[in-house]
């Protein structure tokens, strides 16, 4: 598929997205998030994808935002409709049978923080600034940002981070949880590809179904949490995978897995 505003190559199974909007700091405008949510689609159902890096052009930003240049003359109306277009992208990504890494090149303001709370793993360049300065415009996060953050790093420093708008270095960003790691700029990359194998060594449907279960079970209560937790076992329990899993332990080989 031909895209305009980011690029997608896939690179040793890897598929690697790139937003490509570096003269706006990478701003998602409407096409943008479109365009995010077909290469999540494309890198879903491509069996040769085991796993998707995501990060934005240039050395300056990952995505400093959604594009206030297209929002300032939205109607209320425009705006919640780009607000469910924007969710519905990021939907998409959480919710991939894959494994999304962030790789956090730089600034990552409103939007672009809330489509990184939205990848599974984020690891960030010391460069890199996080922030939700949304109210600093005279608007609150509207991709998920008041509802990803708290669950992530708990209601007490989202909502600082939520209604101060203030930006937040690398550092405290790893204090708090929000990314995984921290590498110098120009060693974020293969750090992410490193991670991204790391996950592909296992059963890929496990892989899948262990991130679902993270997912789906975050919003239930415990009982049903561990209910589903079984049943997606039980999944698991199903495939040619788990039988070649644990016959090449038994076996003292390297498993050959191949998805089904
Ligand atoms: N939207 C549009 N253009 C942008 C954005 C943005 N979010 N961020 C930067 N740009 C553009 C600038 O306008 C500038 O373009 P030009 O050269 O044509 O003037 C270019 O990118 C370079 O930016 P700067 O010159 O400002 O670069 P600096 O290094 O001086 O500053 C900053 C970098 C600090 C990142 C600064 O650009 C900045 O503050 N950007 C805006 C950050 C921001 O407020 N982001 C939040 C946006 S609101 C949001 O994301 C809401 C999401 C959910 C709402 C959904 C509801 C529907």
């Amino acid at each position: 598929m031909d895209f305009e505003n980011i690029t997608y190559e896939v690179e040793d199974g890897i598929a690697i997205i790139t937003i490509n909007r570096p003269e706006a700091l990478n701003a998602l405008n409407s096409k943008t998030l479109d365009e995010l949510c077909s290469a999540g689609w494309q890198a879903g159902e491509d069996p040769e994808v085991g796993a998707v890096i995501l990060t934005g052009a240039g050395e300056k930003a990952f995505v400093a935002g959604a594009d206030i240049k297209e929002m300032i003359e939205f109607t209320p109306l425009d705006m919640k409709n780009f607000c469910l277009r924007g969710q519905s992208s990021l939907a998409t990504l959480e919710e991939l049978n894959k494994p999304v890494i962030c790789a956090v090149n730089g600034f990552a303001l409103g939007g672009g923080l809330e489509l990184a709370l939205a990848c599974d793993v984020r690891i960030a360049s010391e460069n890199a600034k996080m922030g939700l300065p949304e109210v600093s415009l005279g608007i609150i996060p509207g991709f998920g940002g008041t509802q990803r953050l708290p669950r992530l790093i708990g209601p007490g420093r989202a909502k600082e981070m939520v209604m101060s708008g203030g930006m937040y270095d690398a550092a405290k960003a790893e204090a708090w949880g929000l990314v995984n790691a921290v590498h110098p700029p120009g060693e974020l990359m293969d750090a992410a590809k490193r991670m991204a194998k790391a996950f592909m060594r296992n059963g890929p449907l496990a892989v899948g179904l262990g991130k679902a279960a993270v997912n789906n079970g975050m919003g239930m209560d415990l009982k049903r949490a561990l209910y589903l937790e079984a049943e997606l076992e039980a999944t698991a329990f199903s495939t040619e995978d788990r039988h070649e899993g644990m016959g090449a332990f038994v076996e003292k080989r390297k498993p050959e897995f191949k998805g089904k």
